[in-house]
């Protein structure tokens, strides 16, 4: 099993332990009569680094999602395709903004949360490790990633933390806004020439595999889920939001004449849950490891961005002189 963030059931009770339980029975209390948790309340220590382990992974995913995307504005099809996706990847930098603020209020500061992204300390979304081949990829991203972040996204900003909550309602009203800029790309792809719909086919089989992954691993092999769903940061399990997605998006690809790569794919009448072929687990726990197709390259540009930005941050802050270089 991936080790990543394990955390040993001694570990977990010590957590437990070192909370004072009068405390933690009143913080409980607050979040089941679905209170919302603001930075200056007490909060368990395990809380805190959850969130800031999610947050701040979910973050990193806005800046790094933001660049398979960037790649094609110089080569979208059409003056208006270059301007709709110049301004997305706008709003994902600037979801990203949110996002940190939102971790800060934890206590983890923005350069630490850089550093362990560009060292490969912390993860991002599976997803942006592989590459934007053509066209037809940037719309199958534009539509069925941006719909599987907002079906993660509108639960989670019903969850237990503020700050949170509030970045995550302005990022979804944003995220619905570029869903219909992927919609409508990946349709006239969908209803266009033999070869614009064979390469979008193309593009739906080498992006199938890694939406399914995106919802993290099945409830028996998360690690996470249980303490995040009693403390209302997860609204749901990862089975279920991806059941939820099945739900609503197998029918909407299905009517566009294409096929999902994915003969064992159906929705079984009894449970009412979609089953599904081997999703390949393994390939997953290696992506999220480092060792996917293009980790290398996006923690490059990460990388470079910040050598290369050092001095304007420097410029903006000429007396403290307190700025830390990344990896520094
Ligand atoms: N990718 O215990 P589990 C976007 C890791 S940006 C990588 O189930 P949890 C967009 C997990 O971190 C949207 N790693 O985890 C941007 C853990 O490892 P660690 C990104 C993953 O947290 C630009 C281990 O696997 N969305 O859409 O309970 C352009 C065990 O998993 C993934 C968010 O970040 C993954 N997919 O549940 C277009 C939303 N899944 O940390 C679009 C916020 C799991 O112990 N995050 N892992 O080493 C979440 O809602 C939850 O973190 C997840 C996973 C549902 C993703």
């Amino acid at each position: 099993m991936y080790g990543g963030g394990y955390v040993s059931e001694e570990q977990r009770k010590q957590m437990q332990f070192d909370d004072d339980p009068e405390k933690l029975a009143a913080f409980e209390a607050r979040i089941d009569r679905g209170e919302k948790i603001e930075p200056q309340d007490w909060m368990p220590k395990e809380y805190r680094k959850q969130l800031i382990r999610m947050i701040e992974q979910h973050a990193h995913s806005e800046i790094i999602g933001a660049l398979p995307e960037g790649t094609w504005i110089t080569r979208a099809p059409g003056f208006k395709r270059k301007m709709a996706i110049m301004a997305k990847v706008q709003d994902e930098i600037g979801h990203a903004q949110l996002l940190y603020a939102a971790a800060e209020t934890l206590g983890k500061t923005r350069e630490q949360m850089l550093n362990d992204l560009i060292s490969g300390k912390s993860k991002y979304s599976n997803v942006f490790n592989y590459p934007a081949k053509t066209w037809s990829d940037v719309a199958v991203i534009g539509f069925l990633i941006d719909a599987a972040a907002i079906v993660n996204q509108t639960l989670n900003a019903k969850g237990s933390y503020g700050p949170y909550c509030r970045a995550l309602e302005r990022i979804c009203y944003e995220e619905a806004f570029h869903l219909k800029q992927g919609h409508d790309a990946f349709v006239s792809l969908a209803t266009g020439s033999k070869r614009m719909r064979e390469e979008l086919q193309e593009a739906l089989n080498r992006w199938w595999r890694p939406i399914i992954h995106f919802f993290g691993p099945s409830d028996k092999q998360s690690v996470h889920s249980d303490k995040l769903m009693k403390w209302k940061v997860k609204m749901a399990s990862n089975d279920d939001m991806r059941n939820q997605y099945l739900d609503m998006y197998v029918p909407r690809i299905r009517e566009l004449d294409l096929t999902i790569p994915d003969p064992e794919l159906r929705k079984d009448p009894d449970t009412g849950r979609w089953v599904f072929g081997d999703p390949n687990w393994d390939e997953f726990y290696e992506v999220i490891k480092g060792n996917g197709p293009c980790n290398e390259e996006r923690l490059a540009v990460r990388r470079w961005a910040e050598e290369n930005g050092t001095w304007v941050r420097q410029a903006l802050q000429p007396k403290s002189g307190k700025y830390i270089t990344p990896l520094a």
